[in-house]
Formats: C-alpha cells, sequence, structure tokens
C-alpha cells in the first residue's frame, strides 16, 4: 500500500493518458494513480480501463456521467483519496505540463519539510512556463498577481494545478462550500488551506505547454475566476474561514 496518490482528471485525453500512466509507474517511487474521467467522448477511460489489470492495486478509474467541471472531478477524487486513507494527495494533469519528474520533489516538500500543502510553482524565480504564446504567459502570471494582491496571500502560482495536500488539509475542508469549477477552484482550495493556517510551500517547477490533445480552457473558467477572487475575499471577511470547516 503505498501512502500517496495523484488524482489525474481527464476529458478527452486519449493521446496522453497511456503514456502518463506508463510513466508514471516507471518513475523510482511508488505513486498510485486515480483517473477522474467525465465520459470523454474519445474513449480516456476505455484506454484506462485496458490498464487496470496490468496495474491492478495501484491504478484506479472513477467515471462521471459527463463532463462536470475540473474542480468537482478533484472533489470527487479527494473524497474517494481519504476514504482509502492516502496520506499524501497530489492533483496533476494528464497532458504532461506537469512533469511527473518533479511529483517526487513535491511530496517531499510535504514529507521532509513538513508542509501541509506543497504546490508546483511556476513563478518562484521569475517565470517558469515552456511553449505558451506570450499572451497565455502574461494572462497567467499577472492573473497570479491579482489574485495575490486581492486575497493578500504569499503565494507566489495560485492558479497552480501541480500541488501535493497531506489528508489532514482534505480532512478539513468542507466541499460543499467550494463553489469554483476551474481555475478558481485552484485558487479557493489554495487560499482556504492558507487561511486555516496549513502550512504551504511552493516547490518551483518548469510548465510546459501539451504537445497532444487540446486545450479544455474557456472565457467562462477565466470570468468565474477574476470575480470570483473577490466574492471569495469578502465571503471569508465577512463569515470568517470556519464556514469552510467540515463538520461531520
Ligand atoms: N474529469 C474532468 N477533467 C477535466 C475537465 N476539464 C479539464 N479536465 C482535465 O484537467 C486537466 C487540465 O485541463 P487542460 O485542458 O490541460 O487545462 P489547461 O492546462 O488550463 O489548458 P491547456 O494546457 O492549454 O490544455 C487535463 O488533464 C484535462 O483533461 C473536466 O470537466 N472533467
Ligand atoms: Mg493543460
Amino acid at each position: 500500500m503505498s501512502e500517496r496518490i495523484i488524482i489525474i482528471p481527464t476529458y478527452n485525453e486519449k493521446e496522453n493518458i497511456e503514456k502518463i500512466i506508463r510513466y508514471v509507474f516507471a518513475l523510482p517511487d511508488e505513486f498510485h494513480i486515480l483517473v477522474i474521467d467525465d465520459n470523454s467522448p474519445d474513449g480516456t477511460a476505455d484506454i484506462v480501463k485496458g490498464l487496470l489489470s496490468e496495474f491492478s492495486g495501484k491504478l484506479f478509474l472513477e467515471q462521471r456521467k459527463g463532463k462536470l467541471g475540473l474542480g468537482t472531478a478533484y472533489i470527487h477524487g479527494f473524497k474517494w483519496c481519504i476514504k482509502n486513507n492516502y496520506e499524501f494527495i497530489i492533483e496533476m494533469d494528464a497532458d504532461f505540463s506537469h512533469n511527473p519528474d518533479d511529483l517526487i520533489r513535491l511530496y517531499n516538500a510535504c514529507k521532509e519539510q513538513q508542509a501541509d500543502v506543497a504546490v508546483g510553482s511556476r513563478y518562484c524565480n521569475g517565470v517558469n512556463v515552456v511553449n505558451w504564446p506570450m499572451s497565455r504567459v502574461l494572462t497567467s502570471y499577472y492573473g497570479s498577481m491579482y489574485v495575490r494582491m486581492v486575497l493578500r496571500t504569499p503565494i507566489r502560482d495560485n492558479t497552480a494545478g501541480f500541488v501535493c495536500y497531506r489528508k489532514k488539509v482534505l480532512e478539513t475542508i468542507d466541499f460543499s462550500k467550494i463553489k469554483h469549477i476551474g481555475y478558481g477552484f485552484q485558487i479557493e482550495m489554495k487560499y482556504i488551506s492558507w487561511k486555516m493556517g496549513f502550512k504551504i510551500v511552493e516547490v518551483p517547477i518548469v510548465f510546459t505547454d501539451r504537445k497532444e490533445g487540446t486545450s479544455k480552457m474557456s472565457k467562462g473558467i477565466f470570468k468565474e475566476a477574476i470575480l470570483g477572487v473577490i466574492k471569495l475575499r469578502w465571503s471569508i471577511l465577512l463569515k470568517g474561514i470556519d464556514k469552510y470547516k467540515y463538520k461531520p
């Protein structure tokens, strides 16, 4: 039984999913993988199903009925990982933008530096993004600065999707209170963890644009984040962080 697991949400990732699964299982350190597929029309889930017996006991698949968004996919995965008693729960994209070789550094930041949340960060030392068009680099970089200003957090890469959480962080958060589904979800999770007093460490990573498959980013996801951070700040100022605490 591994104490660490990666959640990979997928929507139409047939070009990437088998490669990334094989890559992770070929790493010297053991990580389990949970794929959350939203009924991808390109048959991503069938590819995963074809690998389940080969990687029995360390590869898992959860299928949802349709495209319900990244945030709810992760929440579904978090609940599954808590139930199955994993101590370190890592978010990672399927498209190789996050280099699986960095997984161990995220894990070590939690295990050895006693972080509760380790964020794979593009903006620790300048900008570490490869192959993104300049417009997207600027949007992401200044977007993250905007979030820092509004929320007054020390976190540099607020929209990062390569993150390791200790189980106790996820057990403390009441997921029914998380409102965002896109980038806003990543911002909200980090902000709430920080406000609750958990220790957050940023680990520098290089983020590379996807080579295969297509982006699921949309203008709606972007707008949700812009307004969402202002609402989030106000909500916590007015109602306090306790509203986000899970009460069994
Ligand atoms: N289960 C599920 N996965 C999703 C959904 N939307 C995106 N994903 C997955 O979430 C990860 C991140 O999505 P991406 O499309 O790579 O988003 P991005 O990284 O902002 O954009 P690009 O890298 O430009 O494609 C990928 O593994 C997607 O397949 C969704 O609604 N449901
Ligand atoms: Mg991507």
